[in-house]
């Protein structure tokens, strides 16, 4: 096994180590750039005596970062510099992320480490199905697989007709795929006579990019016939591969030898109780051209302190609720769209694809759920129709406090979007914010 692999049997005690004297080094590091540089005039290395003395350093934020642009956070000359990536900017703003040649070998190794985790070897032939460029899902685990010795597939994202016979040819055994976009695989191959189980030779996909339920990943599973395994990351902190999944499949392993995990209420910003669901804040402890210092991801999870059965003692963190900023309210209810994936993926009529879309009536919320039903239901048995949508109604009152409008759709009645998918509209006359 290559050495990097070693990291993720680190016992407790050792990352413990290792984050704290990472942890001074990233500091003196992230002051060569002119915001810390500001930010962090009065910390000195000495006044970082335990892990917990984190909480000396102020936030970063989304904000800062755009203030930053496109030098502020650069900690390197610019003639280290190989790389950079841009965020995808689901928030309206895009920021940059630099790398120096060692930033993208310990990144790369990461995901690897995440990718062996789950048993990929130099026999699979790896499809990375997720968009290259700016985003980092398709170069972060392209040379991740490479490192591994897979033969890598750079599919990129869309065309399906193209990716299902790629992964026909060349026997692919492991995906790389956005959920959203899993599901449109699925309905593409039942579509055209594909059965995945008998036509296809995949033994594992790797989903991330999106919040997704434990229903999806089922789904994805018995659909594809393989395992489906949660990879999550964001582009401030490299991309994927911050934390990963392992054969226990309940909980991602942070790699906490390169990340410092906090959550905090996102209201008092102060530290939830142990084990409790808040706002992940994450720092990079190795990184050189574009450290970041206690970054708030806006994404909502909550830390899993105890040992995992697989033997890694890193933390894990669990299934990402959404974001801070995804939340919605409606009459009154703070509600997750994911809440509302997780009734709908319950419902075996369901198809590949839903939407939410808030609306004003009459002086009113209106949360509008549209549903893509699956191939096989008829539409012109009303009865059934209603039978499902009632039952979608109840269940999403169950779940949201809300009752909803729901609208039944043929399979392919959305817009399908090529990159990440976009499940909420707010037209609403007056947004509700936080
Ligand atoms: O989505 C990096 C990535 C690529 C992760 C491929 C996994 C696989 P961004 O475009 O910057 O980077 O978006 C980051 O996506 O803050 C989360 O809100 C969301 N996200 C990423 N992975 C997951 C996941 C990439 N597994 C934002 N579950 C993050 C839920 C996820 N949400």
């Amino acid at each position: 096994m290559t050495d990097f692999y070693q990291a993720d049997f680190f016992t407790r005690k050792q990352i413990d180590e290792v984050q704290l004297s990472a942890l001074r080094g990233a500091i003196e590091r992230a002051k060569r750039a002119p915001h810390y540089g500001r930010t962090l005039a009065e910390i000195a290395p000495g006044d970082i005596r335990s892990l917990s003395d984190i909480r000396k350093l102020p936030f970063t934020t989304k904000a800062d970062l755009r203030d930053g642009m496109p030098y502020g956070f650069l900690a390197v000359p610019k003639s280290q510099v190989v790389r950079m990536h841009y965020s995808s900017g689901t928030t309206g703003v895009a920021t940059a992320i630099y790398h120096t040649a060692d930033d993208l070998r310990w990144w790369s190794e990461c995901v690897a480490r995440g990718l062996v985790g789950v048993g990929v070897t130099s026999e699979d032939v790896f499809q990375n199905m997720m968009g290259y460029g700016l985003f980092t899902g398709g170069l972060g685990l392209h040379y991740a697989a490479e490192m591994i010795g897979c033969m890598t597939i750079p599919a990129g994202s869309g065309n399906t007709q193209r990716q299902v016979h790629l992964m026909q040819q060349f026997e692919t055994s492991v995906v790389h795929i956005l959920p959203s976009y899993a599901m449109r695989v699925v309905h593409y191959c039942r579509q055209n006579g594909v059965d995945p189980r008998r036509d296809l030779n995949l033994s594992v996909a790797m989903l991330g990019a999106e919040p997704h339920t434990e229903n999806m990943r089922r789904r994805i599973e018995e659909e594809l016939g393989c395992k489906v395994y949660n990879c999550y990351g964001l582009s401030e902190m490299c991309g994927p591969g911050v934390a990963i999944e392992c054969p226990e499949q309940s909980g991602l392993h942070l790699r906490e030898d390169h990340y410092l995990a906090e959550i905090i209420d996102p209201a008092t910003l102060e530290p939830v109780e142990p084990g409790g669901q808040g706002e992940l804040v994450l720092t990079t402890l190795n990184r050189h051209a574009n450290p970041l210092l206690r970054y708030r991801t806006r994404d909502i999870t909550a830390l899993i302190e105890e040992p995992c059965p697989c033997g890694r003692e890193m933390r894990r963190i669990s299934r990402i609720v959404g974001r801070t900023d995804d939340m919605f309210i409606v009459k009154g209810c703070n509600i997750y769209p994911i809440q509302v994936e997780r009734v709908l993926m319950e419902i075996d009529e369901v198809g590949s694809n839903y939407m939410i879309t808030l609306d004003t009536e009459r002086d009113l919320d209106e949360m509008i759920v549209s549903v893509e039903l699956s191939a096989e239901v008829f539409f012109d048995d009303v009865r059934t129709l209603e039978g499902i949508r009632r039952r979608i109604i109840r269940e999403v009152r169950a779940e949201t406090l809300v009752t909803p409008k729901v609208e039944l759709l043929q399979p392919n009645s959305l817009p399908a979007t090529e990159g990440k998918a976009i499940r909420l509209t707010d037209n609403r006359q007056i947004t509700h914010e936080e």
